[in-house]
């Protein structure tokens, strides 16, 4: 088995099916990676004890997601030189934007690469970029994933103006 690159942490188990969005979009990279659950305040020690080894152990870049006083992001990225995404879980009663806070208001120094609330696809493919660096294989893949996204776009404004067309011929038909 491949070395893992990305190291995903999260506070909880229930944060899962969001972060199981950013592992399908690390699959589609093949990106390896790894995941556990450890919290910042239920299990300091071993969050502590995993981002000091996380360097050694391979990885290149973590992504690191919880929900409320969301703290693991900063914490991990106190413990590690490597570069730490912070993603906001969207759960509790601020529906996230305590998390949000608590992640991108790192004080100076200390930096957190925030996303949105539950932005999981955005927080992998950020930490796909951040590996990509010297890998001309996963720089390419990039590349038609843009280009992809472009298409798509694209698509989208014909279908758009399609519509906008029909409308304005309706409208002319009803004037008549
Ligand atoms: C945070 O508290 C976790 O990251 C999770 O989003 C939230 C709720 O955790 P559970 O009570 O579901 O374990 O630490």
């Amino acid at each position: 088995m491949e070395t893992p690159l990305v190291g995903i942490i999260m506070g909880s188990d229930s944060d899962w099916p969001t972060l199981r969005e950013a592992t399908a979009v690390l699959d589609e990279f093949s990106v390896p990676w790894e995941a556990t659950v450890a919290s910042a305040h239920r299990a300091p020690t071993r969050v502590s004890r995993w981002a000091t080894t996380a360097h050694e152990r391979g990885l290149a870049v973590i992504i690191a997601a919880a929900g409320l006083a969301a703290h693991l992001p900063g914490v991990v990225a106190a413990h590690t030189t490597l570069p730490v995404i912070g993603l906001p879980v969207g759960v509790g009663a601020l529906s996230g934007v305590d998390a949000l806070y608590s992640i991108v208001q790192m004080p100076p120094g200390v930096p957190v690469a925030a996303v949105g609330i539950d932005a999981a696809r955005n927080a992998a493919l950020l930490a796909v970029q951040i590996v990509a660096g010297a890998r001309p294989e996963l720089q390419r893949k990039l590349q038609q994933y843009k280009q992809r996204v472009e298409t798509a776009s694209t698509e989208a404004d014909a279908r758009l103006q399609t519509r906008i067309n029909g409308q304005k011929a309706d409208k002319r038909e009803e004037s008549r």
